[in-house]
């Protein structure tokens, strides 16, 4: 059986594991937005039982949640067109995990570059959970028979990961249940870098609140974080292939191309030549007016979270009437006994 067979379905999780920063915004939510007007049924997840892989505070978790729930929909996912969703509360996510804790290999995992980078030098230390956690994201997606997934470039390997563990399900029970799921990376900015450190990924966890844009950051703090960014002393070339050996000039280039839904080559011919000293304020003001819009309405949201509980308990009931079906037929065909 072929992905063709399956519903095309989309699925894709963040973790509200800090606030969101526009790396998020960029490599992830602004796909998961157009995703929605294709012709795809569509699931957006808040993970927060990925967040706790590393120790959270529960009312900050609750906090960030929400906040997450209200950052897709002021970015434009509408929960009348998309399920939305946290994890947490359709438990199918975590019954089918630990079937895919059996399927996966401990040298799979072992392979992961997400863990490494995370666990650091004291992985005895780490939780098991976090080593577990891409069997989980595994399950995230193929409890929904999901055949494509909007991701950063970050997360390739975990989706990898997710297509082996679907294909060896299948070939272990001689079935054909699980699609083989496609990633979707794509845009101008599938990895935004940290404005302090071309080399890192701008990430919400960093303990350097200089090194990204949160969505909830007013124009100010905006246009200081462009302005302190790190770059070098040359101006921007007029092509693509001048930026090679440049990351932190190619950061700023890719955020500005994804921002204005351009080429990196339309932004060059636009700004080759600037120096940064007048290429950084067109950009802060790019990013204003691009994320304004989403912040003010991210805090008119969060000032009813009564609200957005109701949003996600009625995506919870939507999700299962495709999840629990799905966790059934898993069952059978591991043997579980059951009605
Ligand atoms: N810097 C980035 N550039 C492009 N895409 C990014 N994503 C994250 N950072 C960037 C994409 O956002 C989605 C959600 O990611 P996540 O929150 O589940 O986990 P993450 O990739 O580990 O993101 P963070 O911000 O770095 O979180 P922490 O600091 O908690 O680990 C994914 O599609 C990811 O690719």
């Amino acid at each position: 059986m072929t992905n063709s067979a399956f519903t095309p379905r989309v699925f894709s999780g963040i973790q509200p594991s800090g606030g969101l920063t526009l790396g998020n915004y960029l490599g992830a939510i602004k796909r998961f937005v157009s995703m929605q007007e294709e012709a795809y049924e569509t699931i957006y997840c808040m993970v927060d039982l990925h967040a706790i892989t590393v120790w959270q505070d529960p009312a900050k978790l609750r906090h960030n949640t929400r906040e997450l729930a209200a950052g897709f929909i002021a970015s434009g996912i509408s929960p009348d067109k998309s399920i939305l969703i946290n994890q947490s509360q359709v438990p199918e996510h975590a019954q089918l995990a630990w079937i895919f804790n059996c399927v996966a290999r401990m040298g799979w995992m072992q392979r992961m570059t997400q863990f490494k980078d995370k666990a650091g030098k004291n992985a005895q230390n780490a939780s098991l959970g976090l080593f577990g956690y891409p069997a989980l994201m595994a399950a995230d997606i193929l409890i929904y028979h999901a055949t494509h997934v909007p991701v950063g470039d970050d997360q390739k390997q975990h989706l990898e990961l997710t297509r082996d563990i679907a294909i060896k399900f299948n070939h272990d029970y001689g079935v054909d249940f699980f699609p083989i799921t496609e990633p979707v990376i794509e845009g101008a900015a599938t990895r935004v870098m940290s404005l302090r450190d071309g080399s890192k990924k701008m990430s919400k966890s960093d303990a350097s609140d200089a090194s990204r844009i949160n969505m909830t950051d007013d124009a100010d703090t905006i246009a200081k974080k462009i302005r302190k960014a790190k770059t070098d002393p040359d101006a921007l070339p007029s092509e693509a292939k001048g930026l090679d050996d440049r990351p932190e000039a190619r950061n700023l280039v890719n955020i500005y191309a994804a921002l204005a839904d351009i080429s990196v080559d339309q932004v060059l011919a636009e700004h080759g030549g600037a120096q940064f000293g007048s290429f950084k304020p067109a950009l802060a003001d790019l990013a204003v007016a691009k994320l304004a819009p989403i912040s003010t309405e991210m805090a008119r949201l969060m000032d009813d979270p009564a609200e957005i509980d109701r949003i996600l308990a009625r995506g919870a009931e939507q999700a299962r009437e495709i999840t629990a079906p799905i966790l059934k037929q898993t069952y059978d065909i591991v043997g579980m006994v059951g009605g």
